[in-house]
């Protein structure tokens, strides 16, 4: 009914983001009614810089099976939410879909690919990064990586999210471990089976960094130029 409706309309674009994002998962059992909401809802918002609700609506639209909504989104958010900025030639659109959908865990295995991809072809070989090559990596695409992440996850992820809590203990790496999941005692997280692929994870859980051979990457990660301009 439209006074519900309005009602609604009134709390997406004036609430507080933890009542936008309530909003937006009501809006979701709705159907038809829901989705013409966040349609206009994105469409307002379109000219500001995107925030993890802007990345809860769209999730919802794009999980949403209606010729409408797809061609919606497919005319007005052709590549998604974040723009898929490189300064390396590097195609984000594969990671864009997969954190989209909430697959976090394809998600965090083509983030490693995708930073080989930025690290060179030695790098893709190899599968793993050296800390000499990630001191080379742009801030533009950095940025965009970590953008995808914490636009869909709620603020959740990203490696600017695990170096606010890196500065917060003081860069200490075992009370880092600790607060996101890594390591409980004295045990590492067992990979892929103990970590937590969903946003009931910690702060900070995703992406991973595999520590098999020591700190170097994600110091250089965490300790990017790329953070300290709009790393938020
Ligand atoms: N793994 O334990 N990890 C792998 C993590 C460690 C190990 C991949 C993270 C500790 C081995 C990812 C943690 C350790 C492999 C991660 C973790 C260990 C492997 C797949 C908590 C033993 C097989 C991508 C810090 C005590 C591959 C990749 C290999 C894989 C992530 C063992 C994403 C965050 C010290 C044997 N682990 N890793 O990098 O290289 O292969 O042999 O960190």
């Amino acid at each position: 009914d439209t006074n519900f409706d309005s009602a609604l309309a009134l709390q997406l674009t004036t609430g507080s983001e933890k009542v936008q994002a309530q909003t937006i998962e009501k809006l979701a059992t709705l159907g038809t009614a829901g989705e013409e909401l966040l349609m206009k809802f994105l469409l307002q918002r379109q000219s500001n810089p995107p925030t993890w609700i802007d990345g809860k609506a769209y999730q919802v639209l794009y999980s949403a099976d209606s010729l409408e909504t797809k061609n919606f989104l497919q005319t007005n958010f052709p590549t998604g939410i974040v723009q898929l900025n490189s300064q390396q030639g590097i195609d984000y659109t594969s990671l864009q879909t997969l954190l989209a959908k909430q697959d976090f865990q394809a998600a965090d295995r083509l983030t490693l690919q995708k930073l080989c991809e930025l690290a060179g072809s030695a790098a893709m070989q190899r599968k793993w990064l050296y800390f000499t090559e990630v001191e080379n990596f742009t801030n533009t695409d950095l940025q965009t990586v970590n953008q995808l992440w914490l636009i869909h996850s709620e603020g959740k992820f990203g490696f600017s999210v695990q170096r606010e809590i890196w500065l917060a203990v003081g860069k200490n790496w075992e009370k880092l471990w600790s607060k996101i999941g890594w390591k409980s005692g004295n045990n590492w997280t067992r990979y892929p089976d103990e970590f937590t692929w969903n946003l009931n994870a910690p702060r900070g859980h995703l992406p991973l960094s595999n520590q098999l051979r020591g700190v170097r990457v994600i110091a250089s990660l965490l300790s990017h130029p790329a953070w300290e301009r709009r790393g938020c």
